[in-house]
């Protein structure tokens, strides 16, 4: 029982207090233990789909300006969020679709879920996007987005845009044209940053990756290599991070990327970390076990694993798991912490 209740001097005490805007420490009632408000859940392609194909008969993307469905955590109604920290979302675009230029101060990343023939251009550069391809757009970089193939393109959406609101850092721009000129060749990054070299004057001049496309065939392989070379980690199986190839670091200043292989059969040992991540799955069906869910998962579904939720991955088939976290803004801050 909280000492106030059983001593009415300490009542008064606190009451007079509140007309200070002060408060007690001893009777403070917000939640101090690892892990986040946020719960497990799981969006089911299946499910997720056909709302997708609904939200473009409903509305353009001209109209929307990005048609996206957020993935929003039932712990966390009315946030958009699927954490506390990132929000994630699917954005479908149709085939003749602009998504208008425009920047923001959060860092969004992009998986691409189903379809060829979609691209993006930031700062002046041309990305396309295939299935499986990881696609970066720093913050504050200008991007608008088109579809010039014949079917709906679906890519996953990760920003860090609570994580700039937190810090009441929330920018946002509007470029004057629905596109912008391009400025450099499709894939120069590759070209300078891609080979384990860098330009001879390169200087560090900003906090993202220079790279702004990690295909996917290029990640499979890597990890189709590592399984062939070694045993697998008893919890992530065959995992490796996207890596900013200018620094060794993480893509984003907040965000990491992450692609692993599970080889069918696999049972995870239960592990859990303080970075809250979103799962894609781009191949393969299995389950995760977190608490008291158990999920069987498939192709195209996402599932979120809150901070500190103990959990274990498990293949019924083998699998290829994209992820995203907040793990570099914890990084940087000293927070963060892993327990297998
Ligand atoms: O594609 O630029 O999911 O600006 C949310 C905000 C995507 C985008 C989102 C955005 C975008």
């Amino acid at each position: 029982m909280p000492a106030a209740i059983v001593n009415p001097e300490r009542v008064r005490f606190s009451s007079e207090l509140s007309g200070l805007n002060m408060r007690p420490l001893w009777e403070r009632v917000v939640r101090l233990k690892p892990g986040t408000a946020a719960v497990p859940a799981i969006w089911r392609w299946q499910a997720v789909r056909p709302q997708l194909m609904r939200a473009a008969e409903l509305i353009s993307t001209k109209e929307a300006e990005r048609r996206v469905l957020h993935l929003e955590n039932p712990a966390l109604r009315g946030t958009n969020c699927i954490t506390t920290t990132v929000v994630a979302g699917l954005q479908i675009i149709l085939p003749g679709e602009i998504a208008p230029t425009h920047r923001h101060s959060p860092n969004a990343l992009r998986f691409i879920v189903e379809g060829v023939g979609a691209y993006t251009t930031v700062d002046g550069e041309r990305v396309s996007m295939r299935p499986g391809d990881f696609v970066t757009t720093p913050g504050w970089t200008w991007h608008d987005h088109g579809n010039v193939g014949p079917d709906p393109v679906v890519w996953l959406d990760g920003l860090d845009v609570p994580l700039a609101n937190l810090f009441g850092a929330y920018f946002r721009e509007v470029y004057p044209q629905d596109t912008q000129p391009l400025s450099r060749l499709e894939g120069d990054p590759a070209v300078r940053y891609g080979s384990g070299l860098l330009p001879v004057d390169h200087r560090p001049n900003g906090h993202a990756s220079p790279l702004l496309c990690y295909p996917y065939e290029r990640t499979r392989e890597a990890l189709a290599r590592l399984a062939r070379n070694g045993e697998p980690h008893p919890s992530h199986g065959f995992k490796l991070r996207y890596v900013n190839p200018a620094n060794g670091g993480h893509p984003f200043p907040t965000m990491a990327a992450f692609m692993q292989l599970l080889l069918r059969g696999f049972t995870g040992r239960k592990y859990c970390s303080t970075d809250s991540a979103v799962y894609n799955v781009v191949e393969g069906c299995g389950r995760v076990e977190m608490g008291d869910s158990d999920f069987a998962f498939g192709p195209h579904d996402v599932f979120v694993v809150p901070s500190w939720q103990p959990h274990r991955i498990s293949a019924n088939s083998e699998c290829l798991l994209f992820s995203y976290s907040d793990r570099p803004a914890q990084e940087a801050l000293g927070f963060w912490r892993e327990q297998a």
